[in-house]
């Protein structure tokens, strides 16, 4: 990948939203003469996959850190033969001006020649013994540690000095030096759909975020520098991006038009959201014009296919749609699923709780909730575990019992659940 490819992404443990945005919104760079390629955090759920299966795309590459690694700062040079004399081995060693010599067999590594060895190697030739000795005979497997080419360069232990050889499965790479820095110029990344540090991929500080298209409250982004931001009030950050194509005068293609009225339909729960604004319902009828579908049959069917949650582990539910929120020093999480019938997951309710308990002690949050949202009825059993009942009391001014709570006419996550719970733990 090279650096002026700028990345874009959406949040991790990504929704239709921050899929489909940073394509649609990759495609408009495009469009615009810029390198832009869309990514994402983690793997795309079903909703998700519906809609890119549907509208003919692949689910974007997965980075889960921005870490600049030892591929991104190793020096290609070639290794020498292993049949190579010490004649041809010297003129390696003047040639490159390194003293500790990788020795291959075509892309196989078979080790390295130290100066030791080489001066072991050269005394006993100058003395009569084994002139003939070859590269691979001297070299030794153990002469200095090698290193992986997808080892993080913060982690590269520089307690030697000099260049060690880059070697994934015995193939070798290059040489990196002890003193190696990340490179000047770090990984531009534009962040859409999300802006709070603890949903931004890991590492995200070796990189540098040129843009932040979001439709989420301001949670504390810090950049080095001046950035484009463009953050709306609207319910899905596809509204924001569709306006921007149409803004510019470009043309939106057909399955990109697909890709942004499917988040439409996913962050505004087909309009039912309180989030939802008139300016989602224009886009998304506009998008529906371009794509090609009938906005409330493809709408119903995405629905569907991100509602069938039943082969779900109860592992797998507590983490599908899951974000992190901080309130000082303590955070929660909350997710969200969206059924067309709550019956069967309430069944299941003692051991998703018992699910939510395990993520919330292995992460060290205050409290882990999930949203089971029923999307025809337009209302929210929030569960909960952690020592929070009084919190949740308190965010809803109503009587929480077994670790539960009925809300009516409660949908969005960020409009409806993220500001009580954050106000009532203050
Ligand atoms: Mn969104």
């Amino acid at each position: 990948m090279s650096k002026s490819t700028i990345l874009v992404t959406g949040h991790k443990n990504p929704d239709t939203d921050s899929i489909c945005s940073a394509i649609a919104y990759a495609n408009l760079k495009q469009q615009l003469g810029v390198n832009a390629k869309a990514i994402c955090a983690g793997k795309a759920n079903k909703e998700t996959s519906f809609a890119l299966n549907y509208f003919g795309f692949k689910q974007p590459e997965i980075y889960t850190s921005f870490a600049v690694r030892v591929k991104d700062v190793l020096v290609s040079i070639d290794g020498i033969d292993t049949n190579a004399d010490l004649k041809a081995i010297d003129a390696w060693r003047k040639k490159t001006g390194m003293n500790r010599i990788p020795v291959v067999n075509g892309s196989s590594y078979i080790g390295v020649i130290t100066p030791k060895h080489l001066l072991d190697a050269m005394s006993d030739a100058l003395n009569g013994k084994n002139l003939t000795i070859t590269a691979g005979e001297i070299a030794k497997t153990t002469a200095c540690q090698v290193i992986s080419p997808s080892l993080k360069l913060s982690d590269f232990n520089r307690g030697h000095s000099g260049a060690f050889p880059v070697v994934e499965d015995g193939v070798y790479l290059g040489m990196v030096w002890a003193n190696a820095e990340p490179p000047k110029e770090k990984q531009k990344v534009i962040l859409v759909d999300h802006n709070e540090a603890k949903q931004i991929i890991d590492d995200i500080d070796e990189a540098e975020i040129i843009e932040n298209i979001d439709h989420h409250r301001i949670g504390g982004l810090v950049t080095e520098n001046p950035i484009f931001i463009h953050y709306e009030p609207v319910g899905c950050s596809s509204t924001i991006i569709s306006n921007m194509y149409w803004q510019m005068n470009q043309d939106i293609p057909k399955n990109i038009a697909g890709l942004m009225l499917s988040a439409i339909i996913s962050d505004t729960v087909l309009f039912r959201s309180p989030t939802c604004t008139p300016k989602d319902k224009d886009a998304a009828t506009r998008l529906a014009t371009i794509a090609g579908v009938d906005l409330e049959t493809y709408g119903m069917e995405l629905l569907k296919a991100g509602a069938d949650v039943s082969d779900l582990s109860d592992e797998q539910l507590v983490r599908t749609d899951m974000k992190e929120f901080s309130a000082g020093n303590d955070t929660i999480s909350i997710g969200q699923i969206s059924v067309m019938d709550t019956t069967d997951i309430l069944n299941r309710k003692s051991s998703i709780i018992k699910a939510l308990e395990e993520l919330r002690q292995s992460n060290g949050y205050i409290g882990s909730y999930l949203m089971i949202t029923n999307i025809l009825e337009e209302s929210t059993d929030l569960i909960f575990s952690g020592d929070i009942t009084d919190t949740v009391k308190k965010a809803f001014g109503k009587e929480v019992s077994d670790n539960a709570i009925f809300l009516e006419k409660t949908m969005s996550r960020k409009k409806q659940i993220v500001p009580p719970i954050l106000g009532a733990m203050k």
